[in-house]
């Protein structure tokens, strides 16, 4: 069956400002990676209950859970690395919006896993959103970092 996912722009509306590479280098590889983004994770959702889930879609090569840079804890995304284009495409298309932990999480075609980019990217150690959140959100640390130092 021919693919869905054939318009990079469509598939995806996340850039990731650090890839090392031409915007047509990084539509190519969306197109192509067998690599999802796991976001709106609870803090607290281990590698293994991800394993339970995604292996649904496919057999799972590799999962990276993002890490706070500075406590080295899990801080609410992961990576997961899948063997077949088909298997990745199953899992944005069947497990996106799902509930895990109690959570919708989100399910992203990614560009591909390189070393780094398991550490969350904010001032404080987490992820960018986790600085700027305004609600209470107990799954990930409760207000945002900007209204905790209020
Ligand atoms: N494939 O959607 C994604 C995605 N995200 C959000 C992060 N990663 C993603 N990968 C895919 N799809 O490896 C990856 C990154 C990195 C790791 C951690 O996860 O490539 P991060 O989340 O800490 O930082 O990344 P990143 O990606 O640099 O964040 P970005 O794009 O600036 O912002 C993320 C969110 O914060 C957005 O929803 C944005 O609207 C919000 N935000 C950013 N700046 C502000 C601001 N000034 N005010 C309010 N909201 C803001």
């Amino acid at each position: 069956m021919a693919s869905l996912f054939k318009d990079s722009a469509k598939i995806s509306a996340y850039r990731d400002r650090r890839f090392n590479g031409t915007q047509e280098e990084f539509e190519q590889s969306l197109l192509n990676s067998t690599t999802v983004y796991i976001g709106n994770m609870s803090f607290y959702t281990t590698e293994e209950q991800v394993y339970e889930l995604f292996s649904r879609a496919g057999e799972i090569k590799k999962i990276i859970m993002g890490l706070d840079k500075n406590s080295k804890t899990p801080c609410g995304f992961c990576f997961v690395l899948y063997y077949s284009r088909e298997d990745t495409e199953d899992a944005v298309k069947y497990i996106s919006g799902t509930i895990l932990d109690d959570r919708p999480i989100r399910v992203d075609f990614d560009w591909g896993f390189v070393e780094g980019r398991q550490w969350g990217r904010g001032r404080s150690g987490g992820q960018v959103r986790d600085e700027y959140r305004t609600d209470y959100d107990p799954g990930r640390g409760g207000y945002g970092k900007l209204v905790q130092r209020e």
